[in-house]
């Protein structure tokens, strides 16, 4: 039974008795000015909930319930609410969005509930034995089971001799997208095994840990508070003996833990004593017995990718290898990296920094989403959100080991013209340009293949050993083009990379003769008809008369990157056949109804189209059409 305090409009104290409910809470800002205030503030406020990531704009977000806002008016702060009854917000808003669209099957406002979470692992575990298998690392402090799966080749047993990732989630109950972004990574990865080679060297040479839910009962409670979604419980729920519960277990980690006479109700308790409760105490011990290279804790929100350490301002020894490897990463999502310092202030005990301090594991700190999207996002946000990860992810789990990173390739010409273009007779020499982007040395052997006998390419493989962050560039492989080759035409070959026992294959895309010119009768391409997976349109090719003309397509991500892939995005590998050719009519048109592929991850994807044309024998490109599924 709590009781609460209420200033009724009347200016009289009302005594309200609220039986096995906690008070609303809604979402107030207040504007900081400078530290003088935030240390005012922090005073005030030190049992109440505050988010800092705003700060540089001026103002934090706080989660106030109405007695706690009564408690910062006195004291004079410029607050405003911005969102009454948060929780009622979030699930409100998680069903409109689900009225807008179908696909939603998740319960709790999008999200997987924890008995849903359960059925995910084992629905994994059952539909890919070969790759996945669940395990229990413990229990909470109400006997849930913190639940793993590892997707390795032999799950079931753990193998020393592969590098281990981990990903954790979940640690904060109400941040509901931390634990749906590593169900969602564990379908995407197992989805490409044995279809995608990157994905399934990494499959086959990696122990990918996955622990979606490190705090099942905080996460239970939400789900029993908020069923629809939207529960703003943060820590675990340990009873204390006044009655109030939960330790942050973001802070009960041994590394540099202090304590600092918090308040048991406060809501980044660190607890009695470094791994006082069994959440973390379960993960310690599973760290011990598989210690991971790499790691990375998902929380939510702020758009950040953070890394150690948040007890210190000093850097770590490691700062220069966690700078470039995140901003590999944020170049593919536009979040912001630096120490959890830099970007929290201090925080002592949490996982990164025992992570990293204890087993020198490259550990990162994600905050997924923005400020919209909150703590429980809405449900069509699901999709884009995991994008914004997904890339990192794959990252950190090949960088966990050795990894062989194809650069741009070096050419010189051996016996030709002497300009730059790769012609009829030529002889020319590649080097290779390969880094080791891995935490591990890397032993590879490289080679290069041609699947036409117009390249005839020296029959040779290479070996490299390369320490990690090191790069070379191969010794040369000799290429003789035939004196008699269709210009103009892609040539894909293989790049075949044979390491830890697997051998992946990376294309090499070569055009053959000078750039061709864009003639003045430019040709365009043109869509109609909706573009959705399954659905039925019209291509057409506008151009001169009697142009014979052939549409490529290529399939981009919708992540960053794939700007560097526009520019000759005909050519990428998988689609050198054209999708429609022929000849255009008398008025320059030429059309093809086309059924597009029903396949629903096309969703949110985009495609190039580019016609190629022959004019008299001179070959030329349209301008290049973006269509967005
Ligand atoms: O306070 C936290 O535990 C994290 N933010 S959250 O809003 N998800 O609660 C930030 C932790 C920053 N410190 C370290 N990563 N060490
Ligand atoms: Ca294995
Ligand atoms: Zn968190």
């Amino acid at each position: 039974m709590i009781i609460r305090y209420w200033l009724a409009g009347l200016l009289i104290f009302v005594i309200e008795i609220v039986t096995a409910t906690t008070p609303t809470i809604d979402l107030v800002t207040i504007q900081i000015q400078d530290g003088v205030e935030l240390n005012r503030l922090q005073q005030f406020a030190s049992d109440v909930d505050v988010n800092h990531s705003n700060l540089r704009q001026g103002f934090v977000t706080i989660y106030a319930d109405d007695a706690e806002q009564v408690i910062l008016k006195t004291a004079g702060f410029n607050f405003q609410v911005v969102i009454e009854n948060l929780s009622d917000y979030y699930a409100q808003r998680a069903i409109k969005d689900k009225q807008t669209r179908q696909a939603i099957t998740n319960s709790m406002g999008g999200f997987r509930t924890f008995a849903e979470i359960e059925q995910t692992l084992e629905h994994l575990s059952k539909n890919f034995p070969h790759i996945v298998a669940k395990f229990s690392i413990g229990k909470s402090f109400e006997g849930r089971d913190i639940w793993a799966i590892r997707i390795s080749d032999h799950p079931d047993i753990y193998e020393p001799s592969e590098p281990t990732v981990w990903f954790d989630a979940l640690h904060h109950a109400r941040e509901a997208m931390s634990g749906e972004s590593l169900l969602l990574f564990a379908s995407w990865l197992v989805e490409r095994y044995a279809v995608d080679l990157t994905v399934t060297r990494l499959i086959n040479s990696r122990n990918i840990l996955l622990i979606p839910c490190v705090n099942p009962d905080g996460y239970e409670y939400n789900y029993q508070q908020h069923p629809n979604g939207g529960g703003l419980w943060r820590k675990n729920r340990r009873k204390h003996n006044n009655n109030s519960y939960g330790v942050d277990l973001n802070r009960n980690y041994s590394w540099e833990w202090r304590y600092d006479s918090r308040k048991l109700n406060d809501e980044v308790y660190q607890g009695t004593a470094p791994f006082s409760e069994p959440e973390t105490a379960a993960i310690r011990d599973l760290l011990t017995q598989q210690t991971p290279s790499m790691s990375v804790s998902v929380h939510s929100y702020g758009n950040e990718w953070m890394f150690p350490w948040g007890y210190s301002a000093l850097p770590t020894p490691d700062d220069d290898i966690f700078r470039n490897y995140a901003t590999k990463i944020v170049a593919t999502n536009g979040y912001i990296t630096d120490t959890a310092w830099n970007l929290y202030g201090i925080t002592r005990g949490a996982s990164d920094d025992y992570h990293y301090g204890m087993y020198k594991s490259l550990a990162f700190t994600v905050e997924i989403g923005d400020f919209n999207d909150g703590f429980w996002p809405a449900p069509t946000r699901i999709p884009v959100l995991f994008d914004t990860v997904q890339p990192g992810y794959s990252m950190v789990a090949q960088w966990a080991g050795a990894w062989a990173e194809v650069l741009t390739p070096v050419w010189s010409e051996q016996q030709g013209n002497g300009d730059e273009w790769f012609e009829a007779g030529e002889i020319w020499n590649l080097s290779l340009h390969i880094k080791n982007e891995g935490v591990l040395p890397l032993d590879a052997e490289v080679s290069v293949s041609s699947h036409s006998p117009d390249i005839l390419i020296e029959d040779r493989s290479i070996n490299i050993s390369l320490e990690p962050h090191q790069e070379t560039l191969t010794s040369p492989l000799q290429f003789h083009f035939a004196d008699m080759i269709d210009s103009e035409i892609p040539y894909i070959l293989d790049i075949a990379l044979n390491y830890e026992g697997f051998i992946s294959n990376e294309p090499l895309k070569i055009l053959l003769g000078p750039p061709r010119v864009l003639a003045n009768n430019l040709a365009t391409v043109a869509v109609l008809g909706k573009v959705a997976p399954g659905n039925f349109v019209c291509i057409f090719v506008y151009g001169a008369a009697q142009v014979m003309a052939e549409v490529f397509w290529s399939l981009e991500t919708t992540t960053a990157q794939y700007l560097s892939n526009i520019e000759g995005a005909v050519y990428l590998a998988g689609n050198i056949q054209p999708l429609v050719k022929g000849i255009t009519d008398i008025n320059g048109q030429l059309g093809w109804l086309l059924q597009l592929p029903q396949v629903t991850e096309l969703a949110g994807k985009t495609i190039y189209l580019q016609a190629l044309l022959d004019y008299d024998g001179k070959p030329s490109v349209s301008r290049l059409t973006m269509v967005r599924f």
